[in-house]
């Protein structure tokens, strides 16, 4: 009789187990990392003569623009706690850091003139002590912080800043190249020109649709392009690294998958969005994306600018340079939109003549039951991603991509179990793309802590480790996701039963949170229940 029970009771056990663990494991090369962007977490802006860039003039000039009226001056103060950041990202067992320069820390006017030795200290000194842990740094030359100085002569729309910036980037390359292997020139051209040139939404906030824009990317891509011949020319053979570029789109699901007018209309929001920057770079044909090329044409015509496009044209020889310069497909996406088109006669909408007009679809997140976050633009929509990895692949099938940031916000607190599933999730999809065949070859988390989140201020949190900003030194306290995460990044493994306890750090951190009462009410924090049920759902669904 005995001789059953025990084969029974192992089988039941086996079988809970199995069905309590749901792990899935990555590639055993698979590279984790975390990110950072220096306007989001340095402060010190204008510390050992740090020049003034385009978010300290919009911050200290037009805080009403902000959504809580602050800015980066201080922030998480990473100019003094760069020790401290570099533990977190030891203790997430993560293998990279990803973050960024900032120029005018560097180069104080934006010229090479006047370069600034605290500058180059500074980052010469965090890369070493990443070193010292064996962390390979990941350095992005620009995320968006342009020397207001260069600003004035018009920023990115005009081709002067295509030397300029090369003389910043061979600087950074010769005093860092010898210990930094992962460059990317440029983080979101898409952001930096749409949303800082054509929109009010990003500094310089020009607000001026339909124009400015194009010349910004067509410098961009210049830029890009130059910095990379010469990474190559003179870095690469020596210094042994590859260097890239990170784009950045939502994942444009058809609102209507049976309609053709919707397919079409989310096939040419990915081509204006990720395809203005990947199409030149990645596809075999270069040059910007035959639908934007005869669309931006033929409405700049009927719009009365002649015959010269709004979308400046490249001789075949720039189509050529610019072909081929990465080494790597990074790309940002946290979240999903449904378009349709923007009717037949493209009226309504939008201003014209306007990207989005140029386009010519509609993007919402109307009517969907897709569980929400800190921001009202992220939702939670794994598939997308899944999606959007296997659009890359086809499109351009580059043969290393890199997600350099996916992450999800919320309004604070330690214990974010909505991050915890939301990156569950977001992993899933990872694995499920490279399962079916796309190279990708790493995963950024964004972000490793609390950050100054551009427009919208400090309100709302992205970090893996929270941040008391009313603190002088800044305290960093791992949340929940970040113990989840350096299980994650440890064992190379995903586990939706892996639900640590807080530890006793976090426990003090909480309790002092909570008698401060310092967090912004959450609009969130009764969710945490009913989001891990859905996170469960969500991953059944997809499987
Ligand atoms: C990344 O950009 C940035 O690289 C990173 O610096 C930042 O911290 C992270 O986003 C999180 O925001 O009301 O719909 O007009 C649009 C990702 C907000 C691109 C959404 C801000 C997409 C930039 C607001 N966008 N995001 S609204």
């Amino acid at each position: 009789m005995f001789k059953f029970i025990l084969p029974v009771l192992l089988l039941i056990a086996s079988c809970l187990d199995s069905a309590a663990s749901q792990t899935r494991r990555f590639p055993d090369d698979f590279r984790w990392g975390v990110g950072s962007s220096s306007y989001q977490i340095e402060g010190g802006w204008n510390a050992d003569g740090k020049g003034e860039s385009i978010w300290d003039f919009l911050t200290h000039n037009y805080p009403e623009k902000i959504a809580d009226k602050l800015n980066g001056d201080i922030s998480a103060d990473s100019y003094h706690q760069w020790k401290r950041d570099v533990q977190m990202v030891k203790e997430l067992h993560a293998g990279t850091y990803r973050f960024s320069l900032s120029w005018t820390r560097i180069m104080p006017g934006g010229y090479k003139n006047n370069v600034s030795t605290a500058g180059i200290e500074y980052y010469s000194n965090l890369i070493d002590e990443l070193l010292r842990y064996n962390i390979t740094p990941m350095v992005t030359i620009y995320h968006w912080d342009m020397p207001q100085r260069l600003q004035e002569l018009g920023g990115w729309t005009n081709p002067e800043i295509i030397p300029v910036f090369k003389d910043y980037a061979r600087l950074v390359l010769e005093m860092f190249g010898d210990r930094v292997k992962t460059w990317t020139t440029i983080n979101e051209p898409l952001h930096v020109c749409e949303c800082g040139y054509g929109l009010d939404y990003m500094a310089p906030s020009y607000n001026y649709p339909g124009i400015p824009s194009y010349l910004c990317g067509h410098n961009v891509l210049k830029a890009h392009a130059e910095v990379v011949h010469m990474y190559r020319e003179l870095f690469q053979s020596q210094q042994g690294g590859r260097i890239g570029i990170t784009m950045d789109t939502s994942w444009m699901e058809p609102k209507d998958v049976t309609s053709t007018e919707d397919r079409e209309a989310s096939e040419r929001a990915l081509q204006f969005y990720l395809g203005w920057f990947a199409h030149p770079i990645f596809s075999k044909e270069g040059n910007y994306p035959k639908v934007m090329i005869e669309r931006i044409r033929n409405l700049s015509k009927e719009q009365g600018f002649g015959d010269r496009s709004r979308l400046p044209e490249f001789t075949a020889e720039e189509i050529q340079r610019i072909r081929g310069t990465a080494d790597f497909f990074g790309i940002n996406s946290y979240t999903t939109k449904l378009v349709y088109s923007n009717g037949h006669n493209n009226t309504g909408k939008f201003p014209v003549p306007s990207f989005n007009h140029d386009m010519g679809a509609v993007e919402t997140q109307k009517g969907v039951d897709w569980p929400s976050s800190g921001s009202s633009w992220l939702k939670v929509y794994p598939r997308g991603m899944y999606n959007l990895l296997m659009w890359i692949h086809r499109e351009y099938n580059p043969p290393r991509i890199l997600v350099t940031e996916n992450g999800v916000s919320d309004r604070g607190g330690l214990e974010d179990y909505a991050r915890v599933d939301y990156y569950n999730l977001y992993l899933s999809a990872v694995l499920d793309a490279i399962e079916d065949g796309v190279n990708v070859k790493g995963y950024m988390a964004w972000s490793l802590m609390d950050s100054y989140e551009w427009k919208v201020g400090f309100s709302e949190k992205f970090g893996l480790y929270h941040v008391d900003f009313n603190s002088p030194n800044r305290t960093r306290t791992p949340k929940v996701s970040a113990l989840v995460m350096a299980q994650i990044y440890k064992t190379n493994t995903i586990d939706w039963s892996y639900r640590p306890k807080l530890n006793e750090e976090q426990l003090v951190a909480l309790a002092q949170l909570s008698t401060e009462n310092q967090q912004p009410k959450t609009s969130g924090a009764s969710g945490a229940v009913s989001w891990s049920l859905t996170g469960l759902l969500l991953l059944a669904l997809l499987r």
